[in-house]
This record gives C-alpha cells, sequence and structure tokens, in this order.
C-alpha cells in the first residue's frame, strides 16, 4: 500500500512539516453552505477550464511559501503547465513524478469580474466557492488569503468582496495553493514512512502510506465559481418533512445573514409550477394536501418528486432596499427503522444498489458530466435504486440527480481507513465531528439520502472505537435526528465497539475472496452465520455493504476461477441464495462491490487497479452485471407497488 512518494527517484524530502505548520484548524465555521443558483438576486460565474499549475518540487516542497507564490501571477515565478479543472492533477501528464507527487502544488486563475459586482449600488457580496479540492487548501486573491481549508470532498467558500472591491481594476487572480500529505489526524487517515536503509534507497526517501484501497487523487475536484448574493442574504436553510393522513409537513428554518430587520416570505411549488403551500418568518410549517411523496426509483411510477421551495428575503440596510431569493427542491418523504425493516414513507425499502467510486480514467476524480449520466443510465439500466457514496461525500452534482431520479444514498464521510491507534485519539476525533458537521450542513435537505454512515471498515475491534463512535454518531444524530446514523464494519460480531451504537448494521465480507479463496461452497455456510451472529447480537437490520470478486474482463474459465468473469458470477449467485433467504427476515439490503472497476496504490493484489467493477473502468458490462441486472428487476417487480409488473423495457420513462 505504498507509493512512491516522488516517483522513479524519489529523493525529496517530505512535506509534512509544512503541512503541520500551516494547519490552524479547521476554517469552516457555522455559516450555511447552501448550492449556488441563479436565482434573480443572485448571478453565478463558473471558473472551470485551464488554470496554471505548478508542482512544487523544491527538496521541502516549500519554496511556493518561501517565495510567496501568491503574491505575483505564478507565471512570474517560474514554469506554469496548463491544468484541467476540475480534474485530478495525476495523470494528465506523462510525468510519473507528477503522478506520484506528494506535497505542495499550486493553482492560478485570473478572471475578468463585471463592473456591477464591483461598483454597484449597492455592491454585491462576492463569494469564492470550491465545490472540493483535494486535501488541505490555502486560497488567496490578488495576494490576500481569503481561506484555508482541511478535507478533500466538502465544499467551502470565501467571502471576497472587500478584496476584489477594494482593487483598481477588473482583474482578479486567484491562487490556490493544495496540499495531498495524510496524516494519522486527516480523513482519511495516511502516515509519511521515511525510508532509513541507506543500502536500499536514496537519502531522504519517503512513502505515503494509507490504508484504504483507491488511489489518493489529488486536485482541484469540483467547480469552481463565484457568485454574488446582496449584502443582506438568505445563509441557510434546512427542511425536514413528514406525511400522514393524505397531508405532507415541511418544516423550516431559514436564517439571514447581514440583517437583524429582515422579512421573508415562502412559497412551495409543484412541478407544474403551482403554489401549494406559503409561509412566511424564519421558522415555520408548511402544509401540503395530497402530497406527491419523493418515491425511490421503481417504487413508484414517478419518483423523485421534487417540489420548489422558494425563499424571499427583504431586509433594509442603510436605506437600502434588499432583497434575495433562494429556491431549493424539497422532496416530501420519512425515513424510519425498525428492528427488521427500514421504512420510506412506511412501506419496507430494500436496497439493492451498489457501492461506487468517483473514478476514471485520465481526469481522476475530477467530475466529468458525461461520466456522471452514463453512470445514472447504468444504474437505472442494473435496476439499481440505491448506493453508497463509499468512501467519501461525493459532488454535489450527483447528489442532485439523486434526488431528481430518485436513487436512495447512504452519504458516507471520508471516515476509511481509521486504523491506527492514534487515529482514534481526540484530535482525530474533533477533526471527524468537524466533517460530519460539514457533510450534514452540506446534504441535510436530500430527500435521497437516507442514512449518513460515518465511516468503512475502521479498527471497530479496538476498544478505542468505543468512546470514539459513540461521540461522532450522537453528535450527527444530533446535527441531524431525522436520519438513522451507521458506519461499515468488517470486524467480527462480538468485538465490534462501535455497533451497539448504529441504527443499522452494515457489513462487509468477502468469504471465497480474502477467505478461502477460491472455495464458493463456503459462503451459504459462512454467510448465514454472519447474518444470524449479527442478528443475534443486536436486533437490527442488517445490509450485506460489500462483496464481490475481481475479475479481469475477457477473462473465462469453467469450472470457475479466480479473477475469471465466470468466478465473479459463481460467487454473486451463492450470496444471493443466502441473501434471498435472509431477506424475508431482517437483511434490508444488498449492496456489490464494486459498480466499476477503479485505480488503486500499485501492489501484488491489484492490476491496474481494483478489477471488482460489475462494468470496467471504461463502463462496459462484464457477465457479472447481467446476473445483478436479472436479480435486481426481479426484486424490484416483487416489491413495486404499481399493479402491472415494471419490466426492464420501461427503463428510460424516466
Ligand atoms: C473492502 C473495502 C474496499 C475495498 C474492497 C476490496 O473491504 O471497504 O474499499 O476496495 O474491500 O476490494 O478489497
Amino acid at each position: 500500500m505504498a507509493p512512491a512518494a516522488s516517483g522513479g527517484g524519489g529523493a525529496a524530502r517530505c512535506p509534512l512539516p509544512v503541512l503541520l505548520l500551516l494547519l490552524p484548524g479547521l476554517a469552516a465555521g457555522p455559516a450555511g453552505m447552501l448550492q449556488p443558483r441563479d436565482t434573480p438576486s443572485r448571478e453565478r460565474k463558473e471558473l472551470g477550464g485551464l488554470w496554471s499549475f505548478r508542482a512544487d518540487l523544491s527538496p521541502g516542497r516549500d519554496a511556493g511559501f518561501a517565495q510567496r507564490w501568491y503574491r505575483r501571477p505564478l507565471r512570474q515565478t517560474g514554469p506554469v503547465i496548463d491544468m484541467p479543472v476540475p480534474a485530478s492533477f495525476n495523470d494528465i501528464t506523462q510525468d510519473p513524478s507528477l503522478e506520484n507527487y506528494i506535497g505542495w502544488v499550486w493553482y492560478e486563475k485570473e478572471v475578468l469580474l463585471p463592473l456591477r459586482w464591483l461598483r454597484g449600488e449597492p455592491a454585491p457580496r462576492v463569494v469564492l466557492r470550491f465545490g472540493s479540492a483535494h486535501y488541505y487548501s490555502i486560497v488567496w486573491v490578488n495576494g490576500v488569503q481569503v481561506v484555508e481549508h482541511e478535507g478533500g470532498h466538502l465544499p467551502f467558500e470565501a467571502d471576497i468582496s472587500s478584496v476584489v472591491q477594494g482593487s483598481p481594476g477588473t482583474l482578479c487572480r486567484i491562487t490556490v495553493a493544495l496540499n495531498n500529505t495524510l496524516t494519522p489526524h486527516t480523513l482519511p487517515p495516511g502516515s509519511i514512512q521515511y525510508m532509513t536503509d541507506k543500502s536500499r534507497y536514496p537519502k531522504n526517501y519517503f512513502v505515503q502510506n494509507i490504508r484504504f484501497d483507491f488511489f489518493n487523487y489529488a486536485g482541484i475536484h469540483r467547480p469552481v465559481v463565484l457568485y454574488t448574493t446582496p449584502a443582506a442574504y438568505i445563509d441557510d436553510i434546512t427542511v425536514t418533512t413528514t406525511s400522514s393522513d393524505s397531508v405532507g409537513t415541511v418544516r423550516y428554518q431559514v436564517s439571514v445573514v447581514g440583517s437583524s430587520a429582515s422579512s421573508l416570505s415562502l412559497s412551495l411549488r409543484d412541478q407544474e409550477g403551482k403554489v401549494v403551500a406559503t409561509g412566511d418568518g424564519p421558522v415555520g410549517e408548511l402544509k401540503v394536501l395530497s402530497p406527491n411523496l419523493w418515491w425511490p426509483y421503481l417504487m413508484h411510477e414517478n419518483p423523485g418528486y421534487l417540489y420548489s421551495l422558494e425563499v424571499q428575503m427583504q431586509a433594509q440596510v442603510g436605506g437600502a432596499l434588499l432583497e434575495d431569493v433562494y429556491t431549493l427542491p424539497v422532496g416530501i418523504r420519512t425515513v424510519h427503522v425498525t428492528s427488521t425493516q427500514f421504512l420510506i414513507n412506511g412501506r419496507p425499502f430494500y436496497f439493492h444498489g451498489v457501492n461506487k467510486h468517483e473514478d476514471a480514467d485520465i481526469r481522476g476524480k475530477g467530475l466529468d458530466w458525461p461520466l456522471i449520466v452514463k453512470d445514472f443510465n447504468l444504474l437505472r439500466w442494473l435496476g439499481a435504486n440505491s448506493f453508497r457514496t463509499s468512501h467519501y461525500p461525493y459532488a454535489e452534482e450527483i447528489m442532485d440527480l439523486c434526488d431528481a431520479y430518485g436513487i436512495v444514498v447512504i452519504d458516507e464521510s471520508p471516515g476509511v481507513g481509521i486504523k491506527l491507534p492514534e487515529s482514534f485519539g481526540n484530535k482525530s476525533l474533533q477533526h471527524h465531528l468537524a466533517v460530519m458537521e460539514e457533510l450534514v450542513r452540506r446534504d441535510k435537505n436530500r430527500p435521497s439520502v437516507v442514512m449518513w454512515s460515518v465511516a468503512n471498515e475502521p479498527a471497530s475491534e479496538l476498544p478505542p472505537a468505543a468512546h470514539y463512535f459513540k461521540t461522532v454518531i450522537a453528535h450527527t444524530k444530533a446535527l441531524d435526528p431525522s436520519r438513522p446514523v451507521t458506519f461499515v464494519t468488517d470486524a467480527n460480531y462480538a468485538l465490534d465497539h462501535g455497533a451497539p451504537y448504529v441504527d443499522v448494521i452494515c457489513v462487509n465480507s468477502y468469504f471465497s475472496w480474502y477467505h478461502d479463496p477460491g472455495h464458493l461452497e463456503v459462503i451459504p455456510l459462512q454467510l448465514t452465520a454472519q447474518f444470524e451472529n449479527w442478528y443475534k447480537t443486536y436486533q437490527k437490520p442488517i445490509i450485506q455493504s460489500e462483496y464481490g470478486a475481481d475479475s479481469v474482463p475477457g477473462l473465462h474459465s469453467d469450472p470457475p476461477m479466480m479473477f475469471t468473469e465466470e468466478y465473479q458470477q459463481a460467487m454473486l449467485r451463492e450470496y444471493h441464495s443466502v441473501f434471498d433467504k435472509k431477506r424475508k427476515e431482517y437483511v434490508i439490503g444488498e449492496l456489490i462491490w464494486n459498480f466499476a472497476d477503479f485505480m488503486t496504490n500499485q501492489g501484488t493484489t491489484r492490476v491496474l487497479g481494483n478489477k471488482k467493477g460489475i462494468f470496467t473502468r471504461q463502463r462496459q458490462p462484464k457477465a457479472a452485471a447481467f446476473v445483478l441486472r436479472d436479480r435486481y428487476w426481479k426484486i424490484a417487480n416483487e416489491s413495486s407497488c404499481l399493479p402491472p409488473v415494471i419490466t426492464s423495457h420501461s427503463l428510460f420513462l424516466k
């Protein structure tokens, strides 16, 4: 699991001291993080495209700070290359040292701002927002530092009004220093290891060790936008929904910044644009008669029904009347967990879905619309009704489509690979709590999100895991009492210190793969025992949150042998026969590992990455995809509330 830190030679000093020196604590405050939208009172400018880029190749990776590269255009302080945004930088060039680079890289973009943003009367508030940048970011505008952010998968932003409005011209220079070093206290954690045996490694050679199984792609991964609001503005909106006796209730809370005397009015519109409920003030309830509930895909003929909640604010600030408008999509649905079931709108929901990654050729983890839409088409072709955002929060653009298409989401934090004892200490814990705050703040209003997962496969058999998970789960529930909380375990049921605190048991197992490789015949016994042991211990519903086998596309053998397409199919079928017995009792879901092949660190068990996809990395189906497709449509037809059978021919109705 240890990549060469700086390519072939590897002789570079660790950037870690620089990172730690600059870590002041989390910059994200309690403010809202509404997705930037064009509204009558707000404008948005996308900053995607080519940025200037330089990796800091100085021995300490610290030349950029020593020479203050943010003070002048980047091209004036040394050579730059073009770097696409959004994208990971790793696979863009032919340079292996950039592919495996660890330390600070620098991005820069020069943008001309509209005059009305700078000299308008009254001048708007101008905000610079990053959908995500991996892992640690420091941002300057015109040489002035505006924000720092830790964490690679969640948005952060800065009010840059005073910087740009105070500048003489309309040119705005945005400089970003980004560091992908992981420490035992980052999420995900990692560690730098110096190789000191001089007979085997060059001087100062180091590697970054990680305990998770995907390539640590880095870069500005999601859209960067500038947007405006009035000086007094709608900062945050929280909605929760219930429904009973043909009345849907939308409870809302709105916070305004910049004025203590604002007035708020709200209207909820259906998909025809008809106003179905109105309200006013910062807190209240909207009642919707005979609501169109938000249903998961394949549970209703019109899944993913979204109303539009339009919030209008008026505030008198310094003699001027400021107006702000923000529109939030709202789905009315309920979620409940019993000891044997997961209920959406009071009806049992069975997760027949996948685990994914944000991963593709060339762009790495960079947001890519063709890939996103292709993946949703494949999900619906497959008859999948759900996925887990293994192993970090996915882009807001992806979550929007889950809301709109009715794809149910288990929303996972970047808490993957928490294995070292020091990663269970207070420093890590506090950071994990802050990350959950950022995640809940971002995704709390999404109907597709039905459960939070705070971690994947931590060393939950270690005693400190008890306090750690008790605290993280309680904190998450306090932030959002409306959704169940879990983490995904591969620990022994009798030793797991975190499981007492979850609402749903999510368990990963790889029988006949990592254990008893090649012995498919052990699956029925071992999988049955797994379910019975967990249920006997906790009386909570169980999701098989991972299972699967690597297959190299085009590799065949009968009888099935490991790594062939036949073996992957056969393993799935063995698991499915047990799922079919246990889903009549308390098993509430099955999520294949994995939707598509994905890149990992190099290693003796990985042939150009992890090959457990049922689709290749280029999204072509392997034989296993057809096994799963038959199964998912069959399950959907069994449990559908629609009188006529849904067939796979109705796929593209949406
Ligand atoms: C797991 C991990 C996942 C890996 C998978 C595998 O248990 O949760 O991140 O990729 O196994 O294929 O080894």
